[in-house]
């Protein structure tokens, strides 16, 4: 095999058009093992990013000894990426917890199970039967654990605890990608299918690395574009990423101007009769309005708002306008820069322009970042109510008041569910008590972390944090419960296209760590939760049990699991849902069916269910419109730069797992900073200096990298937290230090991409 290191992407298997994709099986063993020392292979898929690929664990004398892509899979025909290949060695890292860990005295000792829980029963018990109750009690939860997992934390919090204060990282993720498809097409889920890469004749790349951060999507990619007839491509990013270079057309725009970019080549598309009238007529709703909104972005204005020449506006508008089979994909160039919302419902709205929906290779992919984010969204552990109902109406509280046997009051549907940002507020304020946190590691990847360290540190709030590892989110806690991880413990996930895989305990969680779906279970039992008869609320206890209950919670409603089972699992990925959503061009905007009444783009105000009612959609989708508005930071002379932050196709996230794989690890030690050549002049930077950045909140430092991007802007990947250094060499490098708080009205998701800083020489490339 090629060095997956220095080639993310192997060998091409080139194909054309209308093609099935060719198969390619990646394997990685541990040094000195062979295949046929394997003892045993278990059926699995990947968890570091959100792409799904099939995967096998191999297992020699009860250790996990490597992987290999499933070659029947719909999804990666055996294809892996270099973080699946490698990352699986953190899972026996000397350092995993093993036991929990209660403060005592101000320090974290090490104790049984029953101690552990018990601090936290007692603490929750005083708060929900005090003043107040629900009203204490914050769950942060995450994108990377499994559905099962997250539908009981659901019921445990809304139908036992009853609280609106639960949300995922997702808020930071994929927060935008479930408004844009709710605020388009009425419910969250993907309309389109990873196969429409085999069928496109365009693919549009908008704000989305997909080379490093879902290596095996673009493998597909580039197999078309090595193959005949190949699709074209374009890329709109600030950054000459490897999509970029690929791309036949990029377009760097200035970070926060993307809903500048998209108005103007909507106006291109309609000016020059590029829309499908018709489709427009029978299937869309607001045409009329957005055309308006869209006229005042003639071409010239938008490359002066985005810096780029107005002829690569145009060539963009005619490559979108002219494609039959366009594919779309976005992600957190979109949803974590300005007017995130807006910018996503935009490229929606090509597609419903052109038609472009629902056919073989014509799709749209909002994105998702994490392996299970689209669980924690569909289950209702982001706050939302599971399977996609709306917690405004009163129908859908009802039925899940039924399916639980809960009265309906105690399903928190009384106002929207509080976002994450908000329930760090509410911790903030001492409102919030108790906050458990599960499987994110927000003292790195929150915004503003000298205000989370804070937060975290409050006296009065008690901090609980469920986790492989010490994380630094781990040090402020008040309670550590051991996890066990992806290969310890069964259950399912659904990637981007709504493929659900099965994921099959491996080998045992090291020491006394617990799969995450045990240890909710316990805290429910252990705080006694009952329905209406008097009955345990939740009346599973194995992941298997759990999956059938959620099957029973999602029948009938969009992302309807009930024809699905693990057994059927074990054959493959199956999508939910079918291949293609909206193939018939009935989206699921009936007042019944959709999952929101609506919002303002622009302020994110919640439209009523009489409001929504008297828009009839009727099953038509929704173009809505929304003019530019600069970001909430912009330059200025004390912080003249934009800041950007991101990803490296060797780490992911905060480096738990990376961080301990030798081989990623060794690819991408420590920070950097990426500037244009210009601004490096202008503070006599070179290449390998160390700089300072500074923004309104704090400083770090991280050694040039001269190049791969526009001028004014400078890019920071934020995977480097301080678990992996010595407390003397503690210089500040978390590109969180440097961020804003501020978020997307509409989706609540923060904004990562757009802060203003300043930056200088401290040292040079030996010092
Ligand atoms: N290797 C690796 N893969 C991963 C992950 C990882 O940590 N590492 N994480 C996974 C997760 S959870 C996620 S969410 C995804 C994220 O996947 P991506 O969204 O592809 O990754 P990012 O690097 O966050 O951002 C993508 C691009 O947005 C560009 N950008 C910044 N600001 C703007 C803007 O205003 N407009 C436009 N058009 N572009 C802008 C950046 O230059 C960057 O190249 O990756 C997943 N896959
Ligand atoms: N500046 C900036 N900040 C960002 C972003 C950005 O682009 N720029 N991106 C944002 C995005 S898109 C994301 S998704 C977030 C990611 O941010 P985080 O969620 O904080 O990142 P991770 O490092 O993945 O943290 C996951 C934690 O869960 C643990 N874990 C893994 N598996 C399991 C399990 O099975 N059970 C339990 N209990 N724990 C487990 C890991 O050890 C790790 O500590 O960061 C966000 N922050
Ligand atoms: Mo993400």
């Amino acid at each position: 095999m090629t060095d997956r290191i220095a080639d993310p992407w192997g060998e091409r298997t080139p194909y054309g058009p209308g093609d099935a994709w060719p198969a390619r099986v990646d394997t990685h063993l541990a040094d000195g093992v062979q295949e046929p020392d394997v003892d045993r292979w278990v059926q699995s898929a990947s968890i570091l990013h959100s792409n799904g690929d099939a995967m096998d664990i191999a297992v020699k004398d009860e250790r996990i000894v490597g992987v290999r892509g499933r070659p029947g899979d719909r999804v990666n025909r055996g294809r892996l990426g270099p973080k699946d290949l490698y990352g699986w060695q953190a899972n026996h890292s000397p350092d995993r917890l093993t036991r929990p860990l209660v403060r005592d005295n101000g320090r974290l000792v090490e104790t049984d199970w029953d101690t552990a829980m018990d601090r936290l029963v007692r603490r929750s018990r005083e708060l929900l039967d005090g003043p107040g109750g629900w009203g204490h009690f914050g769950f942060y939860t995450s994108g990377q654990l499994f559905l099962e997992e997250y539908y009981t934390l659901g019921v445990l919090g809304k139908a036992g605890i009853g609280t609106p204060h639960m949300d995922g990282n997702t808020r930071l993720c994929t927060a935008t990608a479930a408004s844009a498809l709710k605020a388009s097409f009425g419910t969250d889920g993907q309309p389109g299918s990873y196969a429409d890469v085999d069928h496109c004749d365009a693919i549009a790349l908008w704000g989305h690395n997909v080379a490093e951060t879902q290596t095996v999507l673009w493998m597909r990619m580039l197999d078309r574009r090595r193959g005949p007839n190949p699709p074209a491509m374009l890329a709109v990013d600030p950054r000459s990423t490897p999509v970029a270079r690929e791309a036949d057309l990029h377009l760097p725009v200035r970070t926060g101007t993307n809903q500048a970019l998209m108005n103007g080549l909507l106006r291109e598309i309609i000016a020059r009769g590029w829309y499908d009238e018709r489709y427009v007529a029978e299937h869309t709703i607001g045409f009329d309005e957005l055309a308006r909104v869209v006229h005042a972005y003639p071409v010239d204005r938008v490359a002066e708002i985005c810096d780029v020449k107005a002829a690569d506006v145009e060539r963009a508008a005619e490559l979108l306008g002219t494609a039959d089979r366009l594919l779309s994909t976005v992600l957190q160039g979109f949803y974590q820069s300005n007017q995130a919302t807006a910018a996503a419902c935009q490229v929606n709205n090509l597609h419903l322009l052109r038609g472009a929906i629902g056919r073989p290779g014509a799709g749209v992919y909002q994105m998702n970042g994490q392996p299970t984010a689209q669980n924690t969204r569909e289950t209702g552990a982001d706050g939302d109510l599971p399977g996609l109902r709306n917690w405004g109406n009163p129908d859908h509280v009802r039925e899940l008041a039924e399916l639980w046997n809960v009265d309906e009051m105690t399903i928190p549907h009384w106002s929207p569910p509080t976002h994450a940002m908000q329930i760090w507020r509410y911790a903030e304020q001492g409102s919030i008590k108790l906050l458990w946190i599960s499987a994110t590691n927000p003292a790195v990847s929150l915004p503003d972390l000298a205000r989370i360290r804070r937060i975290l540190a409050r006296p009065d709030l008690f901090v609980v944090v469920q986790d492989l590892f010490r994380t630094e989110t781990a040090e402020y806690a008040d309670v550590v419960l051991p996890a066990a991880t992806w290969g310890e413990k069964t259950g399912t996930f659904t990637n981007v296209d709504r493929t659900v895989h099965l994921s099959e305990k491996a080998v045992d969680p090291p020491g006394d760590a617990r799969p995450d779906l045990d240890i909710f279970l316990d805290y429910a039992r252990r705080m006694d939760f009952r329905d209406r008869d008097g009955e345990p609320l939740i009346g599973w206890s194995t992941p298997e049990e759990a999956f059938e209950a959620w099957k029973r919670c999602s029948a009938g409603r969009p992302c309807d699991y009930s024809s699905i089972t693990y057994e059927r699992l074990r054959g493959g990925g199956i999508q939910w849902g079918g291949e293609r959503l909206y193939s018939d061009g009935v989206f699921n905007t009936d007042p019944d069916r959709s999952e929101t009444y609506g919002q303002d783009l622009t302020t994110g105000a919640e439209f009523t269910a009489e409001q929504y009612r008297a828009k009839q959609p009727a099953g038509r989708a929704f173009l809505h419109a929304a003019d530019y508005r600069p970001s909430p930071e912009v330059p200025s002379e004390e912080f003249p730069l934009l800041l950007s932050t991101g990803r490296t196709v060797y780490q992911f996230h905060t480096r738990t797992k990376t961080g301990r794989a030798p081989e990623l690890n060794a690819a991408a030690p420590d920070v950097w900073v990426e500037l244009h050549p210009d601004d490096a002049a202008r503070q006599d930077i070179a290449d390998g200096d160390l700089v300072g950045i500074a923004s309104p909140r704090g400083g770090i430092e991280a050694r040039a990298r001269i190049g791969g991007i526009r001028p004014g802007v400078v890019f920071v990947p934020f995977h480097y937290g301080y678990f992996d250094v010595a407390p003397d060499d503690r210089r500040p490098r978390a590109a969180n230090e440097l961020t804003v708080t501020a978020w997307d009205p509409v989706s609540k998701q923060p904004i990562f991409k757009v802060a203003a800083v300043r930056i200088a020489k401290i040292a040079g490339p030996e010092e």
